[in-house]
This record gives C-alpha cells, structure tokens and sequence, in this order.
C-alpha cells in the first residue's frame, strides 16, 4: 500500500517542475499507484481561467489548487502540482490546508541563468525585452523554500537522477 500525499514542487518558470511531475508520475503508475497532475494547462485553462499573474492572483491560485489538491488527496489520490508558486507565505497556507504529512514540498532548483538558457517558451526573453511584466525571476519576486522536504537541483543532476531522488524520498518515509 501507499500513502497519499500532494507533491508539491515549486521553482521558477524553466526549472522542470513539469517534466520532473510527470517522470514521477510514470515511476507511480509503475507501481500501481493512482495520480494525478495539476498544472497549468488543466488548472489555468481552467478553474483559474479568470486568475492573472498579480501578488493577489498568484495567492488565490495557489489557495485553490490547495483546496483541490486536499480533495484528490483525501479520494486517495497521489497529486503532483507544477505551479511556480513563488511565495512562501502561499505555500505554508496550502501546508496547514493539509494533514501532517500529506504535503510534500519539492522545490525544484536551477539558477535563474540556466532556466533563462533553456527559455522553452520564449518567456525570459519577452521579459528582459518589456513585453511581459512581472515576470517571476525577472521583475516579480521567487521566494524560495526554507525548509522544504526535497531539493532537486536540475541544473546540477539529470532528469533521471532527480526522478530517483523524488521516489527514494517517498519510500524512505513511508510513501510508497
Ligand atoms: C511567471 C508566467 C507569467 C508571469 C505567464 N510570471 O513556463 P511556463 O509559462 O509554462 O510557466 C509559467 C506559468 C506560471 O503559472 P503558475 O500558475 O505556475 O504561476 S504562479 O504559481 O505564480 O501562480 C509561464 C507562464 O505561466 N507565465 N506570465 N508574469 N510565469
């Protein structure tokens, strides 16, 4: 058996939250366990449709994923959310939302440099150009986790290393 959990990652836009979710999410499946991913495109298109990217935005955002996230976990389900969430203050709210133990803050590391590098969307560079504002990184703020359960430094370790990292976690204290 397992237990279930949200595995919270948060880092800035590039950092492989995403990729990381999902590369987990396979490494579950193949153990039998039921998941589910929030992210962006299921959250954002969605429920949050009506939710920019201001302080207040970004809060309430991050307040109804957690909301969310507390459903799926309490139906038994693994959930994994790639959200940048860059305030501490957002995180701990969605931390006390949940169980002792059902929250799993991975912060997923890479230097603003490299994500800049890797710009998959093209985002950094409309930002340093003026035709994004408020970017996260570049004139918005990322408060990174002080005390987070896992650190992932993606710009240091490969896919594979950091997917192993995430799965030796979970069953060193009793997740899987
Ligand atoms: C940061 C932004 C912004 C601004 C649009 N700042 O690389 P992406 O494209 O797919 O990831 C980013 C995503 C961030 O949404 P989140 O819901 O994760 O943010 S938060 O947790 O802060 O609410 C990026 C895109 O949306 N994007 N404008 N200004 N990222």
């Amino acid at each position: 058996g397992h237990k279930s959990a949200v595995l919270w990652f948060t880092g800035l836009s590039g950092a492989g939250k995403s990729t990381l979710s999902v590369e987990v999410e396979k490494e579950l499946h193949q153990r039998g366990i039921r998941t589910y991913i929030l992210d962006g495109d299921n959250i954002r298109h969605g429920l949050n449709k009506n939710l920019g990217f201001s302080a207040e935005d970004r809060k309430e955002n991050i307040r109804r994923i957690g909301e969310v996230s507390k459903l799926m976990v309490d139906a038994g389900i693994v959930t994994l959310t790639a959200f940048i969430s860059p305030y501490r203050e957002d995180r701990n709210m969605v931390r006390q939302l949940h169980g002792e133990k059902e929250f799993v803050e991975i912060y997923v590391k890479c230097s603003l440099e490299e994500c800049e590098r890797r710009d998959p969307k093209g985002l950094y560079k409309k930002a340093r150009a003026g035709e994004i504002k408020g970017f996260t990184g570049i004139d918005d703020p990322y408060e990174a986790p002080e005390n987070p359960e896992l650190i992932v430094e993606t710009d240091k370790q490969t896919l594979k290393q950091s997917v192993q990292q995430v799965i030796t976690y979970l069953e060193k204290n009793g997740y899987l």
